[in-house]
């Protein structure tokens, strides 16, 4: 049998040496075609296997900067090697890795000869060639060329992966939020043109735009202008948000996530060097105590609970002043709108339902500000790669913890992005279970629900709580991932290997525009889903109305009050003077009549369809501690989380004293009987792991490929959520709580 390999490396790893060792004198040399660079091409025979190895240029990377480069990476394309041997000097690891990502990214199949294994021991390096062939997937054989040491292991090797029918994945980097969102956008305009799909991995080919490849750039304008200008648009934009926020540009993050990869790679036993201190660079060195055993998990502690407390701390203020704000524009409307079903909308449909969800918005904003800072300055990554010893013992992968925390894992994210992080990982079994777990993140729609009830019950410790609910929703979804991985989901766990980024102080600037871009997706959502959502409940909750029999039972018993007092205590009601006090009389038929009021609001929203589907819930949802006005508050956050709490502010607008006075929701809640601390621990503990969005389930089922995912994580998360509740609700109940 007869195959081709190629022969590549960085200049000056030993290809050369390597080259005349593998072919003795069979070679010969001539130009590659229409270019002027030097091909040498030899062969290697033995037991009746014979190999043409190329020796292709040498060169430090593959995108198209060089003649050497396109000539590299056209013999790999055009030719198509069974093979591509790499020459990966020792002595200078992560620099000579840095080509074999592109191999792998590029989906060829790769042979690692680590050469000069020699020069590096007399550095003091020394390299644990398993190791990396276990964390990279493909073989590494480590060799001397200049004596031939290893040559016959290398050529095992290559054989062995030549004779390989299966063709390696390509390798997929995470270049961060904002170029895996560029790339994910571009793929899918490269992938319905089908512009160079037969020859380069689209998301490949991406990458080559954005690192601005000048052989794919000219290919895409002469066969698919429309194509290009649309990738160069979105080239464009993400440079020009990557110099905005980072004051850096697509080439820069490409590398250095690259980098990053490969540090995270030789930081897991690969590479034992005797360091001299000196040499270290000061990433290394914040790393050294960053993400070391002892102090990486408490200085992670620290971080998270730091940043709750300066969440919390600041955006009280704003908080209580954008409340006031909703609160004054409600009164504007009660005085200056006629009674009737347009102000009953407009008050309680949309200034409770939408108001509730924007009062939040100082609070998301700081919480924003502060992952922001955690993800700019590169620390993000860090908590990454030292959870990932604990994702392991759980049958998750490292990459899963990107994943969880995009979902809102240390608070404030999306499930929806979440879900499509998991792409990052390589097994299928892992990234299904992580796909099946992040939706139990506190994502930013549910930070309303947890922030209203702490500061209705358990406002003297926020930021204590805040952390036992993140505590609570890692936990819960580390234990239903083991859980899934040894019942539905079983397998093997692969090797971990994450980007960790040199650390960085964030700018202003940078941190502003993410922070702002966040929220602003956050407002968007309030405005446009949570509006229309709480408009079609409010008229679930108002319709039909009270039927009149029911209504004039409510005005006899009114007139009933007002009949057994004399006319005057009824005058002193109906006309109030502002500085007269009510007489003893007038104060309890107040009270009364008040009451009347409020008992028919309630069963007016009782009697509305959603009041009805509520009660009809409660026979079951009573033993979580959660009343009918809840269950309908739940059932809208199916729709979307945030839902949640403006259906709780429009079902308790509705129920009130007096159905047009609006109240900040964590005072209508602390004041009502039906609620206490252990009904708001229940619920909370209910939103953390019910359901995930209408949304979220869409992409669950997406990126699954299969309908049953996006139905099992509805119907097992609900139990699952409802199981947790009652349990809390009632051992609370029975301990007296
Ligand atoms: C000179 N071990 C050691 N110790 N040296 C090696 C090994 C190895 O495994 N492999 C290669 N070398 P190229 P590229 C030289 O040329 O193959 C040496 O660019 C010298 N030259 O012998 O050319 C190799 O093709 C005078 O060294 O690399 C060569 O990838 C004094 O690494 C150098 C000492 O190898 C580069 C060395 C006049």
């Amino acid at each position: 049998m007869k195959t081709t390999i190629a022969l590549a490396g960085n200049p000056n790893s030993g290809k050369t040496t390597l080259f005349n060792t593998l072919t003795g004198s069979h070679q010969h040399v001539g130009n590659y075609p229409g270019v002027t660079v030097a091909k040498k091409q030899g062969t290697y025979a033995d037991n009746g296997f014979e190999m043409t190895i190329v020796d292709l240029p040498g060169t430090y990377s593959l995108t198209a900067y060089s003649l050497e480069e396109v000539v590299a990476r056209d013999f790999l394309i055009n030719e198509k090697p069974a093979v591509v041997i790499d020459t990966v000097d020792a002595s200078n690891l992560e620099r000579n890795l840095y080509l074999t990502l592109q191999f792998m990214e590029i989906g060829v199949p790769v042979c690692i000869a680590l050469n000069m294994v020699d020069v590096a021991k007399s550095r003091g390096i020394e390299v644990d060639a398993k190791r990396l062939s276990d964390l990279l997937g493909i073989p590494v054989i480590p060799t001397i060329a200049r004596n031939g040491t290893g040559k016959k292991e290398l050529i095992a090797a290559t054989n062995k992966v030549a004779l390989d029918p299966k063709i390696p994945n390509p390798l997929i980097i995470s270049y961060g939020q904002d170029v895996d969102k560029a790339l994910v956008e571009m793929e899918a305009e490269i992938n319905s043109y089908d512009f160079l799909t037969n020859t380069y991995p689209a998301r490949w080919i991406a990458l080559k735009y954005l690192e601005k490849d000048q052989q794919i750039i000219s290919l895409g304008k002469w066969k698919n202008p429309s194509l290009a200008s649309k990738l160069e648009q979105i080239v464009n934009r993400v440079s020009r948000h990557l110099q905005d926020t980072l004051d850096t540009y697509p080439e820069a993050v490409i590398a250095d996530h690259r980098y990053g990869y490969i540090k995270s790679v030789v930081k897991q036993g690969v590479l034992f060097r005797q360091y001299d201190q000196n040499r270290l660079y000061i990433s290394d060195k914040i790393d050294k105590v960053v993400t070391s055993r002892f102090f990486g998990p408490l200085i992670m502690i620290a971080v998270i609970l730091g940043l709750y407390h300066f969440t919390f701390t600041y955006s009280e203020n704003p908080v209580a002043w954008l409340e006031g704000f909703f609160e004054w524009i409600g009164m504007l409307t009660e005085t200056h709108l006629p009674d009737g079903l347009i102000k009953s909308l407009i008050i309680a449909g949309i200034i409770d339902g939408v108001g509730g969800v924007l009062g939040f918005v100082p609070l998301i904003m700081f919480m924003f500000f502060g992952i922001s800072m955690l993800e700019d300055s590169g620390y993000l990554a860090r908590m990454a790669f030292m959870l990932d010893r604990i994702f392991r013992a759980f049958g998750l992968h490292g990459s899963s913890v990107v994943a969880f925390i995009v979902s809102g894992g240390i608070a404030g994210g999306c499930a929806v992005p979440g879900v499509m992080a998991t792409r990052t990982l390589k097994s299928p079994r892992e990234r299904l279970a992580t796909l099946l777990t992040v939706p139990f993140m506190n994502c930013g729609a549910k930070l309303p629900v947890f922030a209203l009830l702490v500061a209705a019950f358990f406002a003297e410790n926020e930021t204590m709580v805040m952390f036992f609910i993140t505590i609570l929703a890692w936990f819960g979804a580390l234990l239903v991932a083991k859980f899934l991985r040894v019942t539905v989901i079983k397998g093997d766990c692969t090797p971990f290997v994450m980007e960790l980024p040199p650390y960085r102080l964030p700018t202003l600037k940078g941190l502003a525009i993410h922070t702002w871009e966040r929220t602003w997706h956050y407002i968007k959502k309030a405005g446009k889903i949570v509006l229309g959502i709480s408009i079609i409940l409010w008229a679930m909750m108002t319709y039909p109305n009270l039927p009149d029999s029911k209504i004039q039972e409510f005005e006899a018993e009114r007139r009933a009050a007002k009949i057994a007092v004399s006319s005057s205590v009824i005058e002193e009601i109906e006309t109030p003077s502002e500085n007269n006090e009510l007489s003893k009389e007038a104060q309890i038929l107040n009270a009364r009549l008040v009451n009347i009021d409020a008992r028919q609001a309630e069963a007016g929203l009782k009697y509305a369809i959603a009041g009805r589907f509520g009660s009809v819930l409660e026979n079951v949802s009573r033993w979580a501690g959660f009343d009918w006005r809840t269950n309908i508050a739940l059932v809208g956050g199916f729709a979307a989380k945030e839902v949640i709490v403006s259906t709780l502010g429009t079902a308790y607008s509705l129920g009130e004293v007096d159905p047009e006075q609006t109240e900040p929701l964590s005072r209508a809640l602390a004041k009502d009987s039906e609620w206490g601390p252990l009904v708001a621990l229940s619920l909370i503990i209910f939103t953390i792991f019910y359901s995930p969005c209408f949304v979220a389930v869409i992409c669950i089922v997406k990126e699954s490929g299969a309908w049953k995912w996006g139905l099992f994580s509805m119907v097992f998360n609900t139990v699952l959520a409802f199981i947790l509740a009652v349990l809390v609700f009632q051992v609370g109940s029975a301990l007296g709580y």
